[in-house]
């Protein structure tokens, strides 16, 4: 079967308040993504941008949600072009936008599949809803809504619900959750590897144990990878940076065992904001984890 690759860029920045992570997807590009990557796959198709606009900040006056009504639109259009993309026998790569955007991701994904893993690659849990919620930015709740948790508008894009099972996921870099997100962890038994974990089995273990985690239970796996993730040291152009993260070496590590393990079956990279970033770094960061998870070598 041939390898072919589909990119689609999504340049939302409504499930969040700073302005510039709709850059992300020109970013990405313009760090080399397609040279980096033609090598990789026997065909690149780069898809665009999912259409976004310039539209106005609404807060939704029920649930206090930011750009409610938005951000489900536009993951419906991106859940539509993930579907088509994974239909057409190619593997689909999203280059975010904020993190809001993995509501559409999945939802395009997870109805190929019985039971999807997810890594979620993040300082972050990303498991609110607008009761836990500190900000009431949506960014800070995709992994709920794909578990089922949220407002409706958000858990049933794509037109079904839960698109996930909490025992197929695993959190991976998490530094700064909030008290409802703790306290669903625990509830639904989502596996979570810390950076306390990270630091003390290190990174090659972590993924050993993510992969066989997967191994015998999932059909198929999702990488959500939220750049700050990483050490913001490393990948400066986040967001919402949370010192003390994964460095670039343990993630370049961590998608060469991913590769090697052949899991990976869709991926997004999520929340680069050129605006606030070091010369492209984290754009540049970005296209080099995607190198390692699609076998690059280096001899
Ligand atoms: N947990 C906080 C909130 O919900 C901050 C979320 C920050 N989110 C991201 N995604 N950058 O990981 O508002
Ligand atoms: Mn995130
Ligand atoms: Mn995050
Ligand atoms: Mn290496």
């Amino acid at each position: 079967m041939s390898k072919k690759l589909s990119i689609i860029g999504m340049p939302m920045d409504l499930g969040q308040m700073r302005r510039g992570v709709d850059m992300g997807p020109s970013a990405i590009r313009y760090a080399g993504i397609n040279e980096r990557l033609k090598p990789l796959f026997d065909n690149i198709h780069d898809l665009g941008d999912i259409p976004i606009g310039r539209p106005e900040v609404v807060v939704d006056k029920e649930s206090n949600l930011r750009n409610l009504d938005l951000v489900a639109e536009k993951n419906e259009l991106l859940a539509k072009k993930v579907d088509e993309a994974i239909q057409s026998g190619s593997f689909p790569l999203v280059l975010g936008g904020d993190h809001s955007i993995a509501i559409g991701t999945l939802a395009g994904v997870a109805k190929h599949y019985k039971n999807l893993g997810v890594i979620w690659y993040d300082a972050h849990g990303d498991l609110n809803t607008a009761e836990t919620s500190p900000s009431g930015n949506i960014h800070g709740m995709p992994l709920a809504a794909s578990i089922g948790l949220g407002h409706p508008a958000l858990t049933d894009i794509g037109g079904y619900s839960p698109k996930v099972k909490p025992e197929n996921i695993v959190i991976i870099g998490a530094r700064s959750l909030d008290e409802g997100e703790r306290a669903l962890i625990k509830e639904t038994g989502i596996k979570v590897y810390t950076m306390h974990e990270i630091d003390r089995m290190g990174m090659a273990k972590v993924m050993e144990e993510t992969i066989s985690y997967f191994k015998d239970k999932t059909d198929g796996v999702h990488l959500s990878l939220d750049l700050d993730g990483l050490d913001p040291n490393d990948a400066p152009g986040v967001g919402t940076p949370v010192i003390g993260g994964i460095s670039y070496r343990e993630s370049h590590l961590a998608m060469e065992m991913l590769e090697e393990a052949k899991i990976i079956t869709s991926a997004e990279f999520v929340e680069v904001n050129p605006i606030l970033d070091d010369k492209n770094k984290t754009a540049s960061i970005a296209v080099g984890l995607m190198g390692s998870l699609f076998g690059e070598k280096l001899l």
